[in-house]
């Protein structure tokens, strides 16, 4: 356990290298912390992109296939917040300039009816969501060549840097859908049953997380499952997501 301005100072690192998109070493070189460590530097960070005027309007979840836990020696789900900030309309442009290095995920979102109320022990986010969309995330890390560590990610806000949602639909089984991303002529295939098994078990594993680390979940937010096949390169043209019998979401990637 380190002190607080030393958490302030790692969150500031970590804004830096988003604001200005250069990249820094993990933070496992200079410093020991543990995972209540990092969502605490997570929260100082959401601060300050709270204090330049952006808005938390959902939360988004990582590690949420057994492939990717493996490959990190982890059991336990991330969990990082989105801000309006992030947010690109279905269709729309994404500014790449903006990036170091982003990849793109095809996802499921999920948005939440009323809130969340963490407290209640008896509830559940899966009886609180009302709508579920395709979706992409951009993922873009602020550690250099993406090597990092469970803490550092966690502290990184989850690598999170923009997502898309396309349209809603009302909630729906969406466990074993057909799961294609194409960016220009990469393609990654899968299944939302790379999500633990079922997206809605991403929404259970949310809530043991939201508890735990005493985050809040709101009326309308959206919340992002997990990617359900390995993050593509994102270095231009146009990426088209489809979940099977649940729609499409497309982006194009641009450097004006
Ligand atoms: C961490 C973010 C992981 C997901 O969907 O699993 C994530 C990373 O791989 O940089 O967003
Ligand atoms: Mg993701």
């Amino acid at each position: 356990m380190i002190d607080l301005p030393a958490f302030e100072s790692l969150a500031r690192r970590l804004d830096h290298a988003q604001v200005s998109g250069s990249d820094t070493p993990s933070l496992a070189d200079d410093v020991e912390l543990d995972v209540a460590d990092a969502y605490a530097i997570q929260a100082l960070l959401i601060d300050l992109r709270k204090r330049r005027g952006e808005k938390v309007i959902g939360v988004k979840l990582g590690f949420t296939s057994k492939a990717k836990m493996a490959q990190m020696g982890v059991s336990e789900v991330i969990v990082g917040r989105l801000t309006d900030a992030m947010r690109v309309a279905e269709g729309g442009d994404v500014d790449l300039r903006r990036f170091i290095h982003p990849k793109i995920e095809p996802e499921v979102a999920y948005r939440l009816g009323p809130d969340f109320d963490g407290t209640d022990e008896t509830a559940d986010i899966a009886d609180c969501v009302h709508a579920v969309a395709p979706a992409v995330e951009i993922i873009d890390s602020r550690f250099r060549d993406f090597r990092f560590t469970y803490t550092d990610v966690v502290a990184d806000n989850t690598s999170a840097a923009a997502f898309a949602v396309g349209a809603w639909k009302p909630l729906q089984p969406v466990d074993n859908r057909a799961v294609r991303l194409t960016v220009g002529g990469a393609e990654a295939v899968g299944s939302t049953s790379a999500i633990l098994g079922d997206p809605v078990r991403a929404l259970h594993a949310l809530g043991r997380v939201c508890r735990q680390r005493g985050i809040a979940l709101h009326a309308g937010d959206v919340i992002l499952a997990g990617a359900a096949t390995a993050a593509l390169p994102f270095t231009g043209d146009v990426a088209h997501c489809e979940v099977a019998g649940l729609g499409t979401v497309t982006v194009k990637g641009v450097r004006p």
